[in-house]
């Protein structure tokens, strides 16, 4: 009998307006990882229901050999299961590792429910129930549309504050019903991420260019739905909007002058599309961190806020593989404190980066400890994507 769950499992919530980029953006993320051509050391990514992996892969086979996007969707709200699956499932290191996979739960948002009100009974509590269903998700995408930015230019403010403001609607429209008869939600989405799509249309962009076009256009408007947000939770000061950025594309879309028919669609152009899973996995352990430094949180929010942290800390350790003579070794360069037991595990491992980080990563690779290498490789994916400026990671 297995002594573990041996799942983990994440949800993420994907929101966006029609047309933003949604579907191509799953289908771009899935796709790749199931071409022959493609080889990954640590891991495989499967999708757990076998037609929606094959309706993702004809998308993405549509856009590689065909040009053709996907079919567009309006009010659906769909959700994909993803599983990680780690590679040496019978070695010794497995035997002893906490879990086997990590489950993607991918939910899709349409924007078009915030910006209609909903026509029947039927559906308005379809979209509450959708909306609940997504609350799982520590970190929530709030997609803006690049696409509308240039069809906007030099009054990108007019898309922005709709934007924003559809949303802020959106979610107070819920609100009642969501709460239903708590005071506030112990479990919601605590990191909100302003995500451009289609971020090949701006090849001179880096994410400060983006974040600072959202500020100067819409901070104010960004402020509304961070109260609207806070509004809604408890441990209210435990919630990030609009302080981390990043940037999203999933083809590089060739346009005819004419129109906006692709004539090409380059898949193997792709950007940050290899942040989402450490994004998902790495980015609540290391916000809880963060946070639980600069405030009390309580233990209802933690045990709900990147759950299973513990776990997760002590893998990217290295766990019981890394003998503890060298995680001492390692362990003092860490953080502020000096020493193994004064220095928490969870800490510690956020907190962990640049040398150590790689470290530990070689020698479970060397191990074959397949666990500890994902989890450090997406730490170091996450710290990566940092410095090539494609993530704005909040620092509070
Ligand atoms: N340039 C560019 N265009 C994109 C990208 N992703 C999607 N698009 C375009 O946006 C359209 C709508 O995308 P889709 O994923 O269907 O949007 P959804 O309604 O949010 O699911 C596609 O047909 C493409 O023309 C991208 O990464 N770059
Ligand atoms: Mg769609």
């Amino acid at each position: 009998m297995a002594k573990y769950p041996r799942t983990r499992e994440q949800h993420i919530a994907v929101f966006g307006e029609s047309g933003s980029g949604k579907t191509v953006l799953v289908s771009s993320f899935f796709g790749p990882t199931q071409e022959g051509s493609y080889s990954n050391d640590l891991w495989d990514l499967v999708a757990d229901d076998t037609g929606q992996g094959n309706r993702l892969y004809q998308n993405y086979l549509g856009m590689r050999d065909r040009a053709r996007a996907p079919m567009p969707t309006r009010f659906e709200a769909t959700t994909y299961y993803f599983s990680v699956k780690l590679k040496g499932g019978d070695n010794a290191a497995a035997k002893k590792r906490p879990f086997d996979a990590l489950r993607l739960a991918w939910h899709d948002y349409p924007g078009e429910w915030f910006e209609e009100s909903p026509s029947s009974e039927e559906e308005a509590n379809r979209r509450v129930d959708t909306f609940r269903s997504l609350l799982r998700s520590d970190v929530a995408f709030l997609l803006v549309d690049g696409q509308k930015l240039l069809d906007y230019k030099g009054e990108e403010e007019r898309y922005l504050k709709s934007l924003l403001t559809n949303f802020r609607q959106g979610v107070l429209r819920l609100k009642d019903d969501l709460l239903d008869d708590e005071d506030r939600l112990v479990e919601f989405p605590r990191i909100w991420i302003m995500a451009l799509s289609k971020a090949d249309l701006f090849p001179d962009w880096d994410v400060y260019s983006f974040r600072d076009l959202v500020i100067e256009k819409a901070a104010s408007h960004l402020d509304d739905l961070r109260s609207t947000l806070k509004d809604l939770v408890d441990t209210p000061d435990a919630l990030s909007v609009g302080e981390d950025f990043m940037l999203l594309s999933s083809a590089k879309f060739e346009l005819s002058a004419a129109g906006r028919e692709p004539l090409e669609i380059d898949v193997t152009q792709r950007v940050g599309l290899n942040l989402i899973l450490p994004v998902a996995s790495i980015l609540p352990l290391e916000r809880r961190v963060q946070w639980n430094e600069r405030m009390e949180i309580p233990r209802q929010v933690l045990d709900t806020l990147a759950d299973g942290a513990e776990t997760l800390a002590a893998v990217l350790m290295g766990g019981k593989s890394l003998g503890v003579d060298k995680l001492v070794a390692i362990l003092p360069k860490v953080g502020p404190l000096a020493s193994l037991a004064a220095l928490p595990v969870l800490t510690a491992a956020a907190k962990m980066a640049g040398s150590q980080l790689r470290e530990i990563n070689a020698q479970a690779r060397d191990h074959h400890d397949f666990l500890t290498a994902t989890l450090t490789q997406f730490k170091l994916d996450l710290d990566q994507g940092v410095k090539d400026k494609l993530l704005i990671r909040s620092l509070k």
